[in-house]
C-alpha cells in the first residue's frame, strides 16, 4: 500500500477509560469536566476524531461502561460520528478475585469470572463489536502459593469456553503483561504464553501487544515481526512507559521504538485493513488534560506511521542483501529523522480538517463547556 493509502485508511481506536478519572496506586486526581457516564465518554472521544479524522472507534470496558441499553449507546456513538469497538473484560476488581479469576483455585470463583466473560460477548452481540480483549491480573505472589501448571490448565479451560461462545465474525484477543498485580508468577506474562493459548484455540484467537507490558529493554518490534509472520497479531494497546507499565502517552517515552514497531507492521503487511489489526490506545491521563492527551497520542501514532511509510524499502533490501550494515541503518534513520508534520497537515487540510488538531481543539471552547456543564453527578473513574 502507498503511504497516502495507509494514512487515509488508518483507524486508531480510543479507550473510553482515557476520558475518565484515573490515577496511580496512591491517588486519583479528579479533573473538572470529566464524563459522568459512558455517553459523555463517547462525546469526548468523538472530539478526538473530530480534530484528527483518524480515531472513529471507541473501545469499552465492562463493567466501567455498563449501560442498560448498549444499542442506545451504539446509536449515540453513530450520532457523534464514531462507533463502538473492542470490548475489554474486567475480572480484576472484585474482592472474589484476590487469588485470581479464571485461574482461581476456587471453582465457584472461576465460574463467576467466566460468566462475566460471557456477558462481554453478549455485549458484543449488541454493539456489533468484533473483538473481546482479555487481560488477566491473575497470578501469584509467593513461590508455592499455587500450582503454575494447574493455573495454566484452568486458563486454557476458560479461554476454550469463551472461544466456543464467539460468533463467526468475533475474535478473542489475549493480552499479556509481565507482572502486576501479581508479583511472582503471572498467568499470561508474555507473548509466548499468549501465543500458545491462541494457537490452541484457533483462527479467531489473536495476541494483543500492549507496548507497556514488557521488561525494560525488550525488543518489541521483534515480537511484532514474529506475530505477524504467524498471523497471530490481533491488536496493539499503545502507550509509553519509562519503568513499569504506566500508561503514558504513546510515543512520549520512545518515539523511535514506536517507529521501529510500525516499520515491522508495514513490512509484515499489518497496515492492510484485511490484516485485521486493531491499533488501540490503552492510556490513562492522570496529570494532563485528557482530550488533548488523546489527540496528541493519535498524532504520535500517525507521525510514526508516516515515517515508517517513508522507509525506502527497495534501498533497504538492497543494502541488506549487500551486507551494507551502515547503509541499511542509514535508510531507516533517514526515514525516522524526516519531519512528516507538514505532510500530515496537508492530509488533514485535504480532508477539510484543521491542519493543527491541538490548536483547533483548544480554540473550540469544548473544554470550557464541559467544565461548566458537567456539574453534579458522579464522575466516571476506575470502578465507576
Ligand atoms: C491492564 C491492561 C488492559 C487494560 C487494563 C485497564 O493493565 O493493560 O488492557 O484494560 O489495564
Ligand atoms: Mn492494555
Amino acid at each position: 500500500m502507498t503511504s497516502t493509502a495507509v494514512l487515509r485508511s488508518q483507524e486508531i481506536e480510543l479507550p473510553s477509560w482515557a476520558f475518565a478519572n484515573s490515577g496511580t496506586r496512591f491517588k486519583v486526581f479528579p479533573q473538572a469536566g470529566v464524563p459522568r457516564d459512558p455517553f459523555e465518554k463517547i462525546d469526548d472521544a468523538a472530539q478526538v476524531h473530530k480534530y484528527t479524522g483518524v480515531a472513529p472507534i471507541v473501545a469499552l470496558h465492562i463493567p466501567w461502561d455498563r449501560v442498560d441499553d448498549f444499542g442506545a449507546l451504539a446509536v449515540h456513538a453513530a450520532d457523534r460520528g464514531v462507533r463502538l469497538g473492542t470490548i475489554n473484560a474486567n475480572v480484576f476488581q472484585d474482592n472474589d478475585y484476590m487469588l485470581g479469576s479464571v485461574t482461581n483455585p476456587d471453582a465457584g470463583i472461576r465460574k463467576k469470572a467466566l460468566a462475566h466473560l460471557f456477558e462481554c460477548v453478549d455485549v458484543m452481540d449488541v454493539t456489533g463489536s468484533r473483538d473481546l480483549k482479555l487481560w488477566f491480573g491473575d497470578g501469584t505472589n509467593y513461590p508455592g502459593q499455587d500450582s503454575i501448571r494447574a493455573r495454566q490448565d484452568r486458563m486454557a479451560e476458560a479461554l476454550a469456553a469463551v472461544y466456543e461462545r464467539l460468533g463467526e465474525n468475533q475474535r478473542l484477543i489475549l493480552e499479556y503483561k509481565l507482572f502486576e498485580p501479581a508479583f511472582y508468577t503471572t498467568d499470561v506474562p508474555d507473548w509466548g504464553t499468549s501465543y500458545v493459548h491462541c494457537v490452541r484455540l484457533g483462527e479467531q484467537a489473536k495476541v494483543c501487544v500492549d507496548t507497556g507490558h514488557h521488561a525494560p529493554g525488550t525488543n518489541i518490534e521483534f515480537i511484532v515481526a514474529m506475530l505477524l509472520r504467524e498471523g497471530k497479531l490481533g491488536a496493539f494497546d499503545f502507550n509509553s512507559r519509562f519503568y513499569a507499565d504506566d500508561d503514558l502517552m504513546v510515543g512520549a517515552a520512545d518515539p523511535f521504538q514506536l517507529f521501529r514497531i510500525l516499520h515491522e507492521v508495514r513490512v509484515g503487511g499489518g497496515f492492510d485493513p484485511a490484516a485485521g489489526i486493531a491499533f488501540m490506545l490503552d492510556q490513562c491521563h492522570n496529570i494532563e488534560p485528557k482530550i488533548p492527551a488523546q489527540i496528541r497520542s493519535v498524532m504520535n501514532v500517525q507521525e510514526a506511521t508516516a515515517k515508517a511509510m517513508l522507509v525506502d524499502l527497495p534501498a533497504l533490501e538492497a543494502a541488506q542483501a549487500a551486507g551494507d550494515v551502515l547503509g541499511a541503518n542509514a535508510v531507516l534513520m533517514d526515514a525516522y529523522n524526516s519531519d512528516v508534520r507538514p505532510q500530515l497537515a496537508d492530509l488533514r487540510a485535504e480532508q477539510g480538517l484543521d491542519p493543527d488538531p491541538m490548536a483547533a481543539y483548544a480554540r473550540s471552547g469544548y473544554a470550557e463547556r464541559i467544565t461548566a456543564e458537567r456539574v453534579g453527578g458522579v464522575q466516571a473513574g476506575w470502578g465507576a
